[in-house]
């Protein structure tokens, strides 16, 4: 590996770190206290409160955070939102600027130095800009000459494959269309995104399984539910306002066994902020607690199919044989693969102790209508798609799945992630997309599967890619191995940014870099037709409009649509397609969204429709037709393989409380006891006691993948109660840890939350 580190350096000093009683509840009032916090210090108290009075609500827009859906009905004045919404929201609409007499004064070389923290507070990008080869200052650049840039370089590749086209997920359905549009007219389906490193996983384990990559459940099964089962997923910091609705499945007796290998203080005890008379009790949300080794969750859903059949043959009603049998392909073979298994073996490698498995048996075993819950804990593991088919199994053996209450639920990240892939996103597009495109579009767009992110880097790296745009997002912190990534971003000949907020996927560029500002969710998108609004989907399926209600916060800012349509003119000479036309008015882009991908049949009427409408989906009807057997699938999964050497651990990447991503808020981790400090490792008392550790030693981690090591510095020891031989840092600072070829099999997913370290005591 290279020893030239550039790109993820420690600091000279950590910040200096505050240790805080872990809470026993999350929300309540510290929640909305830090709100006021964050808002107030980034865009004053007036405004802040105007916008949080419009964020999610019908006529408002769409929280920049999570795809967490808001409620079909009624929406409470000024309650949807939660603390970290509020967080999101500030952020965008702060009052720092980045404007180019920013970019005279500060070198690109020294801001590269600065943590993601300390860049992200410089504030909003102003104008456009270049960065021109061997220059160490961003300068002001025209529109017109950027697009021109752009189109000039693209046109100089030997191949359209020799292009990038990266998309983070808060672009609108009307960008994401846009934009893929642009980029299959060029000629290349090189479109990688972030759902490559997020819920990948879950989409090829689900599409496989049950025929449709997305989540079955909406919001109301919550309260139709016997259990929820949440696993590998923090939603008290990542999804605050599941809280409610995993609230409303309590009161109405439902009960919530939760999988983590750490006690998330907000899926424990949860103080409800939106009701005051909640305030200083709270409610309990989980009811069992599996405290579970670093993915071993295939060992423990495998036990739990054991110990269900196990039961089944004395009380059939354990398990739905109408379902199985009506339903479903591949039981037998399920059946034959579980007797190869030892029950107490595979409890025995969770690290759970076997009685609580039991308990958990024969809730499950109660229940007729379950929901499974997850997120990242559960797809960014070599074994990812295993860990997503197994509880598919889970749920086919209990026939629950498409039935109210029951079903599936991958809770995913960014706000549009999930309809950035119904636009067409995707490095792998499917064949009746790309013959509807032709058809509505009258060219021939290519077939060749394109680069996903980690195909992109390598791409780059080895000079097959020469030219890498991003739609939002910031790929040097949020991709894997930052070291090797940074040299692949530097070979290219030119990088393209189009962000609201400066970030260091600025400052680690190729020979020559365009910073492109556009206006963020909160901002009204004036265009030649009038005032426009763009649409969104959820986690559950649900398309909406999100309408911008702030003045852009300076005059030169484009919209993301207006930013496609200037490079496609730019590039595409003789486009047939009207880019202008579809930039005035974006009713004329949803009517293309309408003739070319189902669901969205009079979407301009529908999506004005308050609240918006639900878009298609088979598994949620009990229809598995689309699969390849045209039944529901059960799978034949295998366990993780990982063996730890003496003095090795597992390493799980997380995020605190105070962040977005790769977008750092603060520097306090509130719920996990962490204050003003990001280095740190979490690890378990009698590991430390092992290798003489006290708390808040300094020490380095060490990645080992096939040989090779990896070397992050500086990070203070932190006793938690987490699982023997299991230890946590945060993303992004642990990512130069992550092996760029250590990745989960079949959705080619960064394995950030199985990384294999050592850990050594500093001597400074
Ligand atoms: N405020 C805020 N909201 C966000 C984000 C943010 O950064 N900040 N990010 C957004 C995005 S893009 C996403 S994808 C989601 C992420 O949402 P999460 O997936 O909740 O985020 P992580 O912090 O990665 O947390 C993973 C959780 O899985 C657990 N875990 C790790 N490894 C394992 C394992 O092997 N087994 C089990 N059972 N559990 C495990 C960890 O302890 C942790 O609780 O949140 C979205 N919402
Ligand atoms: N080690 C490790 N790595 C991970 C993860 C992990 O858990 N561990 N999680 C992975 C996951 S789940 C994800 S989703 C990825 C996230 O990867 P990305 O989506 O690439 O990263 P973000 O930090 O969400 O992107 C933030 C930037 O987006 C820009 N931005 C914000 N709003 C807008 C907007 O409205 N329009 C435009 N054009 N730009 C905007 C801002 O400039 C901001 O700096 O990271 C992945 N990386
Ligand atoms: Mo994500």
């Amino acid at each position: 590996m290279s020893t030239k580190k550039t790109a993820a350096q420690p600091p000279e000093k950590l910040t200096g770190i505050k240790l805080a009683k872990v809470p026993k509840t999350a929300a309540g009032l510290k929640s909305i206290s830090s709100s006021v916090k964050h808002i107030s210090k980034e865009t004053g108290l007036a405004k802040g409160i105007g916008l949080l009075a419009k964020m999610n609500q019908k006529d408002g827009f769409d929280c920049p955070g999570c795809a967490w859906p808001d409620p079909d009905e009624k929406r409470a004045f000024l309650a949807e939102y939660c603390e970290n919404g509020a967080k999101a929201i500030a952020e965008e609409a702060t009052k720092n600027r980045v404007s180019p007499l920013f970019f005279t004064t500060h070198k690109v070389s020294e801001l590269a130095k600065l943590s993601d923290y300390d860049i992200g507070k410089k504030g909003r990008i102003t104008h456009p800009m270049i960065l021109n080869e061997g220059s160490d200052h961003y300068e002001q650049i025209s529109w017109r000459n950027a697009f021109d840039l752009i189109g000039r370089e693209l046109n100089a590749l030997n191949s359209p494959n020799e292009a990038i086209f990266y998309t983070s997920g808060r672009t609108s359905n009307e960008a994401a269309f846009l934009y893929q549009l642009f980029v299959r007219l060029y000629g290349t389906n090189n479109l990688p995104d972030c759902s490559n490193m997020c819920h990948e996983s879950s989409g090829a384990a689900l599409s496989e399984t049950l025929g449709i990559g997305k989540g079955s459940v909406t919001l109301d099964d919550f309260n139709h539910t016997d259990l929820v089962i949440v696993i590998g997923q923090n939603p008290g910091t990542n999804h605050p306002r599941m809280l409610s609705a995993l609230k409303d499945t309590k009161k109405r007796g439902g009960k919530i066994i939760t999988i983590n290998p750490l006690p998330e203080v907000g899926l424990m005890q949860f103080k409800d902020p939106q009701n005051p008379l909640k305030w200083f009790s709270g409610d309990k949300l989980t009811d069992i607690f599996l405290q579970i080794k670093i993915n071993e969750d295939a060992a423990l859903l495998k036990a739990l199919l054991i110990l269900l059949l196990e039961k089944a043959e004395k009380d059939p009603d354990v398990i739905d044989l109408e379902f199985i049998n009506s339903k479903t392909h591949g039981y037998q073979d399920l059946i034959q693969d579980l007797k190869k298994h030892d029950t107490d073996e595979l409890i025995e490698r969770t690290g759970i102790d076997k009685n609580l498995v039991l308990e958990a048996v024969n809730l499950i075993a109660n229940s007729k209508k379950i929901i499974i819950c997850w997120a990242m804990g559960l797809t960014q593991h070599k074994n990812a798609v295993d860990n997503i088919r197994e509880i598919v199994n889970l749920l086919l053996l209990k026939g629950s799945i498409g039935k109210k209450g029951a079903g599936t639920c991958p809770v995913r990240g960014h706000s549009n992630v999930q309809g950035d892939r119904t636009m067409g996103i995707w490095e792998k597009p499917k064949h009746a997309f790309l013959d509807a495109l032709e058809k509505e579009f009258d060219f021939k767009a290519p077939r060749e599967h394109g680069y996903d992110v980690v195909n992109a880097i390598n791409a780059m790296h080895s000079a097959k890619a020469k030219v890498f745009i991003a739609m939002g997002g910031n790929f040097i912190s949020a991709t894997p191995d930052t070291e090797y990534t940074a040299e692949a971003l530097r070979k290219c000949e030119l990088t393209v940014h189009i962000s609201t907020k400066l970030n260091r996927s600025h400052l680690i560029h190729g020979k020559k870099a365009l910073i492109l500002p556009c206006l963020g969710r909160s901002e009204k998108d004036l265009q030649k037709s009038g005032e426009q609004f763009v649409s969104v989907e959820n986690s559950m399926g649900v398309v909406h409009q999100s309408h911008g209600h702030l003045p852009p916060l300076s005059q030169e800012l484009l919209s993301e649509p207006a930013i496609v349509t200037g490079m496609a003119e730019a590039t595409l000479k003789d486009s047939k397609v009207d880019w202008s036309a579809l930039r005035n008015n974006y009713d004329l882009i949803r009517e293309k969204i309408e003739a070319t991908i189902p669901g969205f049949d009079n979407y301009n009427q529908k999506v004005r429709k308050k609240g918006g409408f639900y878009l298609p989906n088979n598994a949620r009807k009990g229809d598995f037709s689309t699969t390849f057997t045209q039944k529901a699938n059960f799978t034949v999964n295998s366990i993780s393989d990982i063996q730890l050497e003496e003095n090795q651990f597992l390493m799980m990447t997380i995020r605190t409380h105070d962040q977005y991503n790769t977008t750092i808020y603060g520097l306090d981790d509130r719920y996990r006891g962490i204050l003003n400090e990001r280095r740190v490792v979490f690890m378990n008392a009698h590991d430390m006691h092992d290798l003489g550790f006290q708390k808040l030693d300094t020490v380095d981690l060490i990645s080992h993948f096939k040989g090779q090591e990896r070397r992050a510095e500086k990070f203070l020891v932190i006793p938690y109660s987490i699982p023997r031989k299991c230890t946590a840092t945060y993303f992004p600072e642990a990512n130069v840890l992550v092996p760029i070829k250590s990745v989960a099999h079949t959705s080619n997913t960064p394995a950030s939350k199985t990384v294999v370290i050592s850990i050594k005591k500093r001597q400074d």
